[in-house]
């Protein structure tokens, strides 16, 4: 089966990381729209229309079998008119609202996301879902996917400038136990949040998209022989920039080829 992993930037790749440690075997495509990158900042309309566009003329030259939006910007906005334009499954990477609940003792919860994740509705609803008796801070910013690329790039990270950044947590009374990563580039500076949260578990998503797609693709992979013929992985994006130079030492490092 031919899987779609879909972000703005590389930081859908933590999210392609986690499937592809599931199940190997499966045929990848990493794309993402680094013209249209960072999206916190971007009108609803134009995220909708860019992410459209591109799962459309990926899946018009690979035939997908699934496509998961790994981020959280795009899915909280996006997921209605991808699954009404696509009959193959849609799956999206939103905040882990829901596992945070279960895990924090305090029932104190950080939402660290882009601001446009953050000011979601979709967000919202999450939590006055799953998170009635929870108290939730919510932090957007915009920075941290840009810390976060420069990093996957081999730039060190400044944790006075993380500090700086987190300071309207770090001066709370008390600081939530439990802080979620709502943005598929963060679990890249995860090592350098935590010196700034030593005490608070971070959560992602990650593995749990990673056990949704090999529940929506189990008739396929139960079908998988030996014989079966795997293309390479392949990475795409939708501008050619100085940028991707280095980008495509990465890819290597995730076995996408053919960049
Ligand atoms: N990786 C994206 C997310 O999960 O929200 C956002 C990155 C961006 O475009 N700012």
């Amino acid at each position: 089966p031919t899987v779609l992993v879909f972000d703005s930037g590389i930081g859908g790749l933590s999210v392609y990381n986690e499937i592809r440690q599931l199940m190997p075997d499966l045929h990848y495509i990493y794309a993402f729209d680094n013209e249209g990158f960072p999206y916190g900042d971007k009108p609803e309309e134009v995220i909708i229309e860019r992410v459209c566009r591109f799962v459309e003329k990926i899946d018009q030259q690979y035939q997908l079998d699934i496509a998961v939006i790994a981020c959280n910007t795009a899915s909280t906005i996006c997921l209605p008119a991808l699954r009404e334009k696509f009959k193959f499954p849609i799956v999206g990477v939103v905040p882990a609202i829901k596992p945070a609940t279960q895990l924090t003792k305090n029932k104190y919860i950080g939402l660290l996301a882009t601001k446009a994740t953050i000011n979601r509705a979709y967000t919202a609803d999450l939590i006055k879902q799953f998170a009635v008796d929870c108290q939730i801070e919510l932090l957007g910013l915009s920075e941290l996917a840009w810390i976060a690329e420069d990093k996957l790039q081999g730039q060190t990270v400044d944790i006075e400038q993380l500090r700086e950044l987190m300071q309207p947590w770090l001066t709370l009374p008390v600081i939530p136990d439990t802080i979620i990563l709502g943005c598929t580039h963060y679990p890249f500076i995860k090592d350098e949040l935590q010196q700034v949260f030593p005490d608070s578990l971070l959560i992602d998503s990650g593995v749990a998209i990673g056990s949704r797609v090999a529940f929506l693709l189990k008739e396929q992979l139960d079908n998988l022989t030996a014989e079966s013929q795997v293309a390479d992985n392949i990475a795409i994006s939708s501008q050619d920039n100085a940028r991707l130079e280095k980008l495509k030492l990465i890819f290597k490092e995730y076995n996408l080829l053919n960049f």
